[in-house]
C-alpha cells in the first residue's frame, strides 16, 4: 500500500548537522523515496496550525519557541506503508525510551528535542500536506 507522509526534521537535527544522516536512514528502506525536500523556518501561525492537538498544555509554549529557533526541514517521503513505517523509524516521543537503531533512541536525550516529525495517520498526513505542501496537497 503506498502512502505518502510528512516529515519535519526539527531545528536540533539541523543544528547538529544531522540532515544527511537522517535523510539516509529513510532512503536505506526499500521502496521509499523523498518526494519534495525544503529548508525553511515556520511561522507562528504553521506552527499553531501544525501542533493544534496540543494547545494549551504545559510543553505547548516551549514547544513553539523549540520549533522556531532555527530552520527545520520539510520532506514529502512516499512508499510501501510509509506512513507507520517512518513513525518506527524515528522511535517513540521519548528519546530514552526509544530503542536504539531509532532515530529518536540513537541520537535523542531530551523529550521536546527529539530531532523529526512524521505524520501519525492518513489522515493528519493530508492535514499537513495541504499545511507544508500546498501547491501538491
Ligand atoms: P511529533 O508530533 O512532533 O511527530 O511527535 P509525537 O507525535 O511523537 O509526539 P506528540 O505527543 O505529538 O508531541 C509533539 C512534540 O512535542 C514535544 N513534547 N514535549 N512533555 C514534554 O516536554 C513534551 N511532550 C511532547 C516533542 O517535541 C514532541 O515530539
Ligand atoms: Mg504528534
Amino acid at each position: 500500500m503506498s502512502q505518502r507522509t510528512l516529515v519535519i526534521l526539527k531545528p536540533d537535527a539541523v543544528r547538529r548537522k544531522l540532515i544527511g544522516e537522517i535523510i539516509g536512514r529513510i532512503e536505506r528502506k526499500a521502496d521509499w523515496r523523498v518526494s519534495a525536500l525544503e529548508l525553511r523556518e515556520l511561522s507562528r501561525e504553521v506552527l499553531e496550525q501544525h501542533y493544534a492537538e496540543h494547545a494549551g498544555k504545559p510543553f505547548y509554549e516551549p514547544l513553539m519557541e523549540f520549533m522556531a529557533s532555527g530552520p527545520v526541514v520539510v520532506l514529502a517521503v512516499e512508499g510501501e506503508r510509509v506512513i507507520e513505517g517512518l513513525r518506527t523509524l524515528a522511535g517513540p516521543t521519548d528519546p530514552i525510551a526509544a530503542a536504539p537503531g531509532s532515530i529518536r533512541g540513537d541520537f535523542g536525550t531530551i523529550v521536546r528535542e527529539n530531532l523529526v516529525h512524521a505524520s501519525d495517520s492518513e489522515e493528519s498526513a493530508e492535514r499537513e500536506f495541504k499545511l507544508f505542501f500546498p501547491a501538491s496537497a
